[in-house]
């Protein structure tokens, strides 16, 4: 893109954007006579300032543009995508918990709840998740090399709200992962829920508290564009105290997500991921 780009300057003088290119005259080429006649030679810089004309010049290809995010803050059912996969949708309910009662279960999460922070280790040496996490459930979760052992201890808060959860959506969940956003340093990157115990096409509720932050979704490329994620689709999710967002159908297989770090100051926040494990037959847990 760079390189179009240099190229169009150095042909035209400036770029015109997508819709065309102005050049500039070419010199006549040598021993060239003017269509006026009378044999006038060549006459240097004076002469082709003089004769300057722009000529419109389509552009050869067209310009791939980066699309803009689009953003989903009102409640609803959002059909993302259709394919590859199949129908991709999410559900986004604000204020599921009233702001009150989120107020006080907040709390209670954040003194109660077991948090620790996982560290991970690769060649280039190890380094901890940008936010703290706890884990419930009867089996063993693993997502990227680390596994989180099981703890069937429910907090009632927490039992509580996967029973709302489960009336107002009818699907059932065994487990859940929480996340402590600290503040607007904490983070997670982007990645799919798809691990081969969740299942296909797993629903994921997600219930947040506290500070706001934004959910941002990325389209996964298609084969030709070679793990470029320059020109999918976008979208940005602002998750506010007490919304639930449903994730279902092909979400995880053909989209990703992540809550990026912000560059202003923001307040803990608590996000809770209810999803349903199913055991691994061939897996042998440590
Ligand atoms: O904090 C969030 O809203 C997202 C958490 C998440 O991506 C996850 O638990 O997989």
């Amino acid at each position: 893109m760079a390189e179009r780009r240099r190229r169009a300057r150095v042909q035209g003088g400036w770029a015109g954007g997508a819709a065309g290119r102005l050049a500039a005259p070419k010199a006549p080429e040598a021993g060239s006579r003017s269509p006026a006649g009378g044999g006038q030679a060549w006459g240097g810089r004076d002469q082709l300032r003089s004769r300057k004309q722009f000529v419109f010049e389509k552009p050869s290809e067209v310009e791939r543009r980066v699309p803009e995010a689009g953003v989903i803050d009102k409640p609803g059912v959002y059909e993302l995508s259709t394919e590859p996969s199949g129908v991709s949708r999410i559900h986004l309910v604000p204020g599921f918990i009233d702001s009150e009662q989120a107020d006080w279960m907040f709390e209670q999460l954040l003194q109660d709840v077991p948090w620790g922070q996982r560290t991970h280790t690769r060649q280039e040496g190890s380094f901890e998740e940008p936010r703290l996490t706890s884990w419930y459930g009867e089996l063993p979760y693993t997502y990227s090399r680390i596994t989180m052992q099981p703890n069937p201890n429910w907090h009632p808060v927490l039992t509580m709200l996967k029973e709302q959860i489960e009336e107002f959506t009818g699907h059932t969940f065994n487990s859940l992962l929480c996340n402590l956003y600290r503040n607007e340093k904490d983070s997670v990157d982007w990645h799919s829920d798809d691990e081969p115990s969740l299942g296909k096409n797993p629903v994921i509720a997600s219930l947040s508290f506290g500070a706001i932050r934004t959910f941002e979704m990325r389209k996964k490329p298609s084969p030709e564009e070679n793990g470029d994620y320059t020109y999918v689709e976008r979208l940005r999710i602002p998750l506010d105290h007490g919304t639930l967002l449903m994730m279902e159908g092909a979400t995880q297989e053909d989209w990703q997500h992540r809550v990026p770090k912000e560059y202003h100051s923001r307040d803990a926040r608590i996000n809770l991921t209810f999803r349903i494990i199913y055991p691994e037959p061939d897996r042998v847990w440590k």
